[in-house]
């Protein structure tokens, strides 16, 4: 009853890299909105809660509360290394890290924690939540293609070997023997999983996880069940709850980003369906020759395109790049990349694969062309090209010259680009059901409200 429910306090876990604590914000948010009698404390790093909560997105909720955690860089050290280090450091701070900022919010509220809501990649969550008697809800920022990766790694090292046991000759390298990824081979595995360093800290916070999840008492995912049927399907069967309920976008659509870089007004004077937007999300750059030939490309084919780059990266481009394509291309070092892809302008999406980039392309309908580069990105476009036929990846994998103006030929101006879109308005309208009225999406979050109004203080 509302009583009790006035005394319940969701502590929520971030990972404080990449596009992974603003989603789960997103979440927290609309629970929050939904039934404001519920308490929420988010802890993350003071950095990545800095950025979470900056600007228009600062905290306007009075039932959540912010604390920040240690990032795992000791006191008086610079930090130089990029994320992969970052992110290592971090995972051996915790769980004291969280487990101390939780001792701070359940003090502070005077309410004890009663439920824990996690970024899945916080596999350590389950023994938390279970050492607290209080439910775990872990939230999968990604699509349940890469979740059914994690969830059966073991099975996937059995059945074709690994890079410590040595890969099986001679047998189909296909993940026909798991629902919903028929399409994937073995090269579109993350590292990690059977190839690559399986004991980076990554690859084991993922294998972990993949052990734990069954002792979730609901997994969320930011995707829809119509986009992925046979893995929603599978993974149902196999845990206790497993609840999609986005695309978020749709969902709890955010206040629109400023337009600052005049990105939308510049679309506008561009005709319908012939822009390349060109953007790797928010941690990769393409390695120096493959900047060299994708801005070559455009100079040589002048395809009007918007490419979002940081501004440390300008240098990799060919001298008077810039200058030289004003009359047909726009260089920003941030777009608002959501309104840019909902565009009519918007032709066609060159992206990494991120899992916010595919959904933002999905329900802006623009068809993509895929270069992926590392974790469920390469997965992810393999889903993209053979199993949803909503894009290509790159010619040969990598930007050449000859293989991006074939590519963007192939998507931009042939028959098999028009197929594309086409496959992508069916998902875009599949997206728009499963957040309206009665869409699988609605009722999941509906669900997982009541997962959380049920839990119970130990
Ligand atoms: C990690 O992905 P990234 O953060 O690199 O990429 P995305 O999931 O595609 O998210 C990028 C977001 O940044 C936004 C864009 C997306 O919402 O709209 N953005 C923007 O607004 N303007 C810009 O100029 C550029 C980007 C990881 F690397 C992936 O493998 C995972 O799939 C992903 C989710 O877990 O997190």
């Amino acid at each position: 009853n509302g009583d009790s429910q006035q005394h319940l306090h969701i502590g929520v876990l971030a990972f404080p890299f990449g596009t992974h604590a603003a989603p789960l914000l997103t979440l927290v948010r609309r629970l929050a909105a939904a039934e404001p009698t519920l308490k929420f404390s988010f802890l993350s790093t003071a950095k990545s809660n800095r950025q979470t909560f900056s600007g228009a997105k600062a905290n306007q909720f009075d039932n959540i509360k912010v604390f920040d955690v240690w990032d795992g860089v000791a006191e008086g050290d610079e930090f130089g290394g990029n994320v992969h280090v970052a992110a290592g450091l971090f995972m051996k701070a915790t769980p004291e890290n969280f487990k101390r900022g939780m001792e701070a919010a359940a003090a502070g509220s005077g309410v004890k924690i009663s439920c824990l809501l996690t970024d899945a990649f916080l596999w350590f969550a389950g023994d938390l939540a279970a050492e607290m008697e209080v439910p775990w809800v872990p939230y999968w920022t990604a699509g349940s293609c890469s979740l059914s990766i994690h969830f059966y790694t073991d099975l996937i090292r059995t059945t074709l070997g690994n890079v410590n046991t040595g890969i099986l000759e001679n047998i189909d390298k296909t993940l026909k023997f798991i629902p919903g990824l028929s399409a994937v081979s073995v090269d579109d595995l993350p590292d990690g999983i059977i190839l690559g360093n399986l004991e980076s800290p990554i690859a084991q916070m993922l294998h972990n996880m993949g052990l734990k999840l069954p002792k979730a008492a609901a997994m969320v995912l930011n995707s829809f069940e119509e986009l992925e049927p046979a893995t929603a399907k599978d993974l149902k069967s196999k845990l206790q709850k497993v609840l999609h309920v986005g695309p978020s976008i749709l969902s709890s659509p955010a206040p629109s980003d400023s337009d600052e870089t005049g990105c939308l007004l510049w679309l506008d004077n561009q005709k319908p369906a012939s822009v390349a937007y060109i953007s790797f999300g928010t941690i990769t750059t393409p390695p120096p020759n493959e900047v060299l030939a994708l801005a070559e490309t455009l100079v040589s084919s002048e395809v009007p395109f918007l490419w979002s780059l940081r501004d440390h990266s300008r240098h990799l481009f060919p001298k008077g790049f810039v200058e030289n394509t004003v009359a047909f291309g726009k260089v920003v070092s941030w777009a608002p990349q959501l309104q840019v892809l909902a565009h009519p302008s918007v032709g066609v999406f060159v992206t990494h694969c991120g899992w916010n980039s595919i959904l933002e392309s999905i329900t802006g309908g623009v068809p993509m062309i895929c270069r992926p580069f590392f974790g469920d990105q390469t997965l992810n476009s393999r889903m993209v090209q053979d199993t949803w036929r909503i894009g290509v990846r790159v010619e040969g994998g990598v930007f050449t010259k000859s293989g991006t103006t074939s590519s963007l030929e192939l998507v931009l101006s042939q028959e098999e680009g028009k197929k594309m879109r086409e496959n992508i308005k069916v998902l875009k309208q599949n997206a728009i059901e499963a957040v309206g009225p009665n869409g699988s999406s609605s009722e999941n979050f509906k669900d997982l409200l009541e997962v959380i109004k049920a839990c119970k203080h130990p």
